[in-house]
């Protein structure tokens, strides 16, 4: 058994690209590790209750992930204007409402425009709604002929019709699998989602996107612990979330943050700094987003910050190989989402994110729920495939590949359905 598991696992690396291979992925080599307590302050003081965990440990795990993983975002940048595109296209044989929104700033003689694309059940009143980044555009979630087309830099995919790193209309829809928007309006929700290379194209490259608003003159680049590109999207999402509120549509009191894979780890991050978010998804997030990064199984601190050194701040090169020198590791993020409801999720192919490490994560994070006397995840087994276990952490691990399917969304609408209840 154990040589198959062995052999299994060689037969998946060969098929890896080469940043992947030579990557530990059997669980015998785990070396052992210490996790950092998240109950312990700095000055070695156990946190016992919720208050402590407020006015002491969260702030100061904040600013660790801050200044050490994901930069610290050094300037406070607000939305100078809002263009209503279109308030309400009907778009799902009437079932909702599209509206496509242009959240605009300003700095000096910079300019950013960040496009919010809605749909909304129909004449439902205030709904709970899930916001959220998409990958390429957001005429990609939808094969919708009347969602804007972005102008913001999309990587080149000629075989998606993006050349010259424009999109055209040869892309729209091509994601639409990866969110069913018709159940989520459905089930009663709105959905929002924005390109984030509107906020920061996804290059290692500090002079587009929002960066340059926060640069002193002759400067070119972010400081050691200032934001990297995670943070950058998480802010995006603390700026949607400005608009949101403001939205008569929809109840700012139950919007639920989701991401998958570097989405993921900018919807955790985006939730462990807004407490507007009721609720997170992380999708096979994995390393630097639900996964535990002592494990050092699958991608690692080393291998990250070498092939995606722009997403986080500089300060994390220290820690390439030396995860055991981290002032943090992952089951802190994940307790910062604390008391709120939290999904996170893997998928059986995806070794590369860890599965084990996203759970055990989760199982860690839970002791913080604890001292708000709810139940984080009701289990400290991981569960077989496709069997989602639920307190107010949920987990699980779907059959497949990286990936964000509609099985997964099945699972965040039944978990949100229990989490945020209905009455005011
Ligand atoms: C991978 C990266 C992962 C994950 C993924 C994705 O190449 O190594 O950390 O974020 O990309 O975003 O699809």
């Amino acid at each position: 058994m154990k040589y198959l598991v062995t052999i299994i696992a060689l037969l998946i690396s060969f098929n890896l690209p080469a940043q992947q291979r030579s990557v530990n992925y059997d669980e015998e080599e785990v070396p052992n590790y210490t996790l950092p307590d998240v109950l312990v302050s700095e000055n070695g003081r156990r946190i016992k209750n919720a208050k402590r965990w407020e006015k002491i440990r969260r702030p100061e795990l904040l600013e660790l992930f801050g200044q050490e993983v994901y930069g610290e975002i050094p300037v406070e940048i607000e939305i100078a204007d809002v263009i209503v595109h279109e308030e309400a296209g009907e778009a799902y044989d009437g079932l909702a409402v599209r509206r496509q929104v242009e959240l605009v700033f300003v700095k000096d003689d910079l300019e950013l425009s960040v496009e919010l694309l809605m749909y909304l059940p129909k004449d439902s009143g205030e709904v709970p709604l899930f916001v959220g980044y998409n990958f390429n555009g957001n005429h990609t979630v939808s094969d919708d002929p009347d969602i804007r087309l972005t102008e913001s830099w999309v990587r080149d995919n000629p075989s998606l019709g993006i050349v010259h790193n424009q999109v055209t209309e040869q892309s729209r829809g091509v994601s639409s699998d990866r969110c069913p928007i018709e159940k989520i309006i459905e089930a009663g929700y709105g959905i929002a989602t924005i390109y984030c290379g509107d906020v920061d194209p996804d290059r290692d490259n500090f002079q587009d996107g929002i960066h340059p608003f926060s640069y002193q003159l002759g400067q070119f680049r972010p400081g050691y612990g200032e934001w990297g590109t995670i943070s950058a999207w998480a802010w995006g999402l603390t700026k949607a979330m400005d608009y949101l509120s403001t939205d008569a549509d929809v109840d700012s009191s139950k919007v639920i943050v989701f991401g998958h894979s570097r989405l993921g780890k900018a919807a955790l991050w985006a939730a462990a700094l807004d407490q507007r978010f009721a609720m997170c998804i992380s999708n096979n997030s994995g390393c630097m987003g639900a996964a535990l990064s002592r494990r050092q199984f699958g991608e690692t601190v080393g291998s990250i910050t070498k092939a995606f050194p722009h997403w986080f701040c500089e300060n994390l090169n220290k820690y390439a190989s030396r995860e055991e020198n981290l002032p943090v590791d992952q089951h802190m993020l994940l307790a910062l989402v604390a008391p709120r409801p939290l999904y996170v999720t893997s998928a059986t192919e995806d070794l590369w994110a860890d599965p084990k490490g996203e759970f055990l994560s989760a199982v860690e994070a839970g002791k913080v729920y604890q001292l708000y006397g709810l139940e984080g995840l009701p289990v400290r087994e991981m569960p077989g495939p496709d069997s989602p276990v639920s307190g107010t952490i949920a987990y699980h691990i779907r059959t497949g590949e990286h990936n964000i399917t509609t099985y997964d969304w099945e699972q965040f609408v039944d978990f949100a359905n229990t989490q945020l209840t209905t009455e005011k």
